[in-house]
């Protein structure tokens, strides 16, 4: 069953060109809550802001690959803009240059319906002149996208990964009602959601392994997922499962690079200084390496 639910999704997904000019950054599981104690993103946003205006600069396009409004613990769009404005502006920069692709998770289901996606995302209102002004309008969210690699036969595909997770694909309204209830009370006295496969070790595993044993019955299709908080980076002898890992780590965010045909692992995270100033810095975690070695 999982394995005809992610057969589906590559069915159905929105298709992309790639060649040697792209520049593509994936994030996954950024998790933009209320920034509130309950909001896991806080603590990285000023990380990911700078990164992602970096890439920004630098002609990327950003793909973000599920979970990336936290909509399980937050009932209100509105309370996750607010406290996270100056990043959906960005994210607006990105969008008006055709430069914007989204992919829905499980915390973000809801975001499947175009029409849910414009009412949240659509427009804002602007309290300083009272009037309601354009956002993300026309943003539309896929369960999948595939990246066609010029001159190449095979393809990425790029999914968010809870396809591979039964409890949080079918079930995902159940998880949500006990976040909502239970998981987040808790966690502010610092209890965490064992149903989550990014605190829960065992689902991890059973998740990855679910993609993998799709991987290897699709002719060694290679994914690039997120989900499980997990970076993944295989060597090219091995079946190609990417993982872009999250956001919410403790203190750095990762992601995966697409640039001159080639893929990196980083990571941005702060550095003190002698001094005592704090600087935002990328770390290279693997790679580059050639697209083409996992394309055979
Ligand atoms: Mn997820």
């Amino acid at each position: 069953m999982v394995q005809q639910i992610i057969s589906n999704s590559y069915k159905n997904a929105k298709r992309i060109p790639l060649n040697s000019n792209s520049k593509f950054i994936f994030f996954s599981d950024v998790h933009r809550g209320d920034n509130s104690y309950a909001d896991d993103f806080a603590d990285n946003r000023n990380i990911y802001y700078h990164a992602l205006r970096n890439y920004y600069e630098n002609d990327f396009s950003y793909i973000e690959l599920g979970d990336g409004n936290e909509l399980w613990k937050n009932h209100n769009f509105k309370d996750i803009f607010e406290a996270h404005k100056n990043i959906f502006m960005l994210l607006r920069e990105f969008h008006l240059k055709n430069r914007l692709h989204m992919i829905w998770g499980n915390h973000d289901m809801v975001l499947k319906s175009p029409k849910r996606t414009e009412k949240n995302l659509g427009s804002y209102f602007d309290e300083v002149t009272s009037t309601t002004k354009e956002l993300l309008s026309g943003l539309i969210y896929d369960e999948g996208i595939i990246l066609e690699v010029e001159g190449f036969a095979k393809n990425i595909f790029l999914i968010h990964g809870h396809q591979a997770d039964f409890y949080n694909y079918i079930l995902w309204k159940w998880g949500r009602f006990l976040v909502r209830v239970l998981w987040k009370p808790l966690q502010i006295v610092g209890i965490k959601d064992p149903t989550s496969p990014a605190k829960n070790f065992k689902e991890l595993i059973k998740v990855e392994r679910r993609l993998k044993k799709w991987i290897l019955a699709n002719n060694n299709q290679m994914i690039i997922a997120g989900h499980t908080h997990r970076p993944r980076f295989p060597n090219p002898n091995e079946l190609p499962y990417f993982n872009d890992g999250s956001c919410v780590h403790p203190r750095a965010i990762t992601g995966i690079e697409i640039e001159n045909m080639q893929l990196s692992l980083i990571k941005w995270h702060t550095i003190s200084k002698r001094d005592g100033t704090l600087q935002i810095i990328k770390t290279v975690l693997k790679g580059p390496q050639p697209i083409s070695d996992y394309l055979k």
